[in-house]
């Protein structure tokens, strides 16, 4: 017989898995495509966003936030006259270290999603759980930074293995460090072979351009109808 707490978890999963399909339908409906970024906290998602956002050119873009606590990312977003919504996990949702589709479609009236080409969601910075909730994206991209460590991709691989784009960030960094790309980039095959994977300093801007071209491919492009 299976283990009751394996059977629980299962179902909170499937549970998840109904309210995802449930906004695949909303996005599909409205034709926005949707990101799903994670990494683990302070890898540069916000700054990233910063940098990136005001040059995606053409494509109309929403925000959501999700944190622990707190409007600061939120806040960051909206200076750049982006429309952004904001899911606190602590207050409604007892602390959850990450957003579940539920979370995300609670927070999709604040967003006109007739009026949004593509639909970044910032999840809580985590490297565990958020990789276990679908929300409903059509792609899933993942910050890593370089102060992190090689290792990482072998000791979180469900983040590592369920992504579809790795952000190498704060290259500006590597002078400074004695981190070995190479090792990290065998450790990153390992756990998800062949998974695309850019270098980017959010600092410099060095890259960014290529996350650019990414997010447009996505929203527009070929990528998106050969998953269809
Ligand atoms: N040197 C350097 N610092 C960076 C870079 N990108 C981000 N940072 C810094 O890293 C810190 C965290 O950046 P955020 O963008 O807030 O990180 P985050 O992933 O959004 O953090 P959470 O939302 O809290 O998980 C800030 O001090 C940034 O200025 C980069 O490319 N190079
Ligand atoms: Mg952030």
């Amino acid at each position: 017989m299976p283990h009751p707490v394996v059977r629980v978890q299962e179902g909170v999963l499937d549970a998840n898995e109904t309210i995802a399909a449930a906004n695949r339908t909303d996005f599909d409906r409205a034709g926005v495509t949707v990101i799903n970024l994670m990494s683990s906290p302070g890898a540069g998602k916000t700054t990233l966003l910063e940098r990136v956002l005001p040059g995606v050119g053409g494509a109309r873009v929403g925000v959501l936030e999700g944190d622990v606590r707190t409007a600061l990312d939120a806040d960051r977003i909206a200076a750049l006259h982006v429309p952004v919504a904001l899911v606190n996990t602590d207050p409604g949702f007892g602390g959850e270290c990450h957003l579940d589709a539920s979370m995300v479609r609670s927070a999709l009236h604040d967003l006109y999603l007739e009026d949004i080409d593509l639909l970044v969601i910032e999840n809580v910075g985590n490297l565990v759980c958020p990789a276990e909730f679908r929300v409903g994206e059509d792609r899933r991209a993942m910050v890593f930074s370089v102060t992190e460590g090689e290792e990482k991709p072998l000791k979180y691989p469900l983040m590592f293995r369920t992504c579809d784009l790795v952000v190498v960030n704060k290259v500006d960094l590597l002078p400074h460090l004695d981190f070995d790309l190479d090792l990290f980039l065998e450790n990153l095959d390992n756990v998800n072979p062949g998974v695309q994977h850019m270098l980017v300093s959010a600092r410099t801007g060095a890259g960014i351009d290529d996350f650019g071209d990414w997010l447009k491919d996505v929203t527009f492009g070929r990528d998106r109808k050969a998953q269809l």
